[in-house]
């Protein structure tokens, strides 16, 4: 069973075959209500993933010679005057912060966050605009940065605060993770890539690598992050900018 079904496989056949059961119900654990098939079809994949890890707990990674010559960018830029100064000093300002439901809130410079532990990983990256690209990440596992600052006993998600504003609507880009995919091994605060200081339109100074998800889960330019019991504070509640705004999924599993 562990190679022969793809993780996509069992996740999306979980999805299909819960898709109409579950109506009217909750999945526990599951942060938002179950309002029609498709939000069942991604919260039993979402319970889906726990036994999956439980066999096959990191995605693929690829070889040096795998990674692609072009990485597409995707999102723009924080265009106001703070990032323009941040970036023009060389992010010596910048400091993430980590706070919310932690015992010890921090405040992490860019030298400090290089300092830590690293690990580093060539994964592909697959935006549902339909693009896919082979990169090598290096940062800091979040789990190490998650035990820094202490998780309290409430802790569930872990909020992702950008410093872009989309043009569109005018709110800032965010993201949010259970803790299961906070944690995971290969979910890193990226600040270089294919061997060098992560590029601006690729997330400078920090972003988010969650390898467990697609895309638009992977946060960049990074300032803060939240620990949290509950997604309903932020923009419209549905745990990420795109949730709100285009109702894709939140558990957005690979
Ligand atoms: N802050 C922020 N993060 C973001 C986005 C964005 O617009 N703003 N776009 C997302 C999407 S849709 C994708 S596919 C990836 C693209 O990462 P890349 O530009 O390094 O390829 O970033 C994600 N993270
Ligand atoms: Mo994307």
């Amino acid at each position: 069973m562990k190679r022969i079904l793809s993780r996509r496989v069992v996740l999306g056949s979980m999805a299909a075959a819960g898709g109409f059961s579950l109506l009217g119900l909750g999945v526990r654990g599951f942060p938002f209500p179950i309002r029609n098939p498709r939000d069942a079809g991604e919260a039993l994949a979402w319970r889906g993933q726990e036994m999956l890890l439980a066999s096959q707990p990191l995605v693929r990674e690829y070889a040096s010679d795998q990674i692609s010559r072009e990485f597409p960018v995707n999102g723009t830029m924080p265009s106001h005057e703070r990032y323009r100064r941040l970036l023009e000093r060389g992010f010596r300002d910048w400091a993430l912060r980590v706070d919310g439901l932690v015992a010890r809130p921090l405040s992490l410079s860019l030298p400090q966050l290089r300092a830590l532990p690293l690990r580093s990983q060539i994964t592909q990256h697959n935006c549902d605009e339909g693009w896919s690209a082979i990169g090598q990440w290096t940062g800091v596992p979040l789990r190490h940065i998650l035990a820094m600052a202490g998780l309290r006993p409430q802790a569930r998600y872990v909020v992702f605060h950008c410093m872009d504003v989309m043009d569109v609507d005018k709110r800032p880009y965010y993201e949010s993770l259970d803790l299961l995919n906070a944690t995971h091994p290969q979910t890193i605060l990226a600040h270089a890539m294919n061997g060098q200081a992560l590029a601006p339109e690729h997330g400078a100074p920090l972003r988010l690598r969650v390898e467990l998800q697609i895309g638009y889960k992977n946060a960049k330019w990074l300032d803060r992050i939240e620990v949290t019991d509950s997604l309903n504070r932020y923009g419209k509640g549905r745990g990420g900018w795109w949730e709100d705004f285009d109702n894709a999924p939140w558990f957005a599993g690979q």
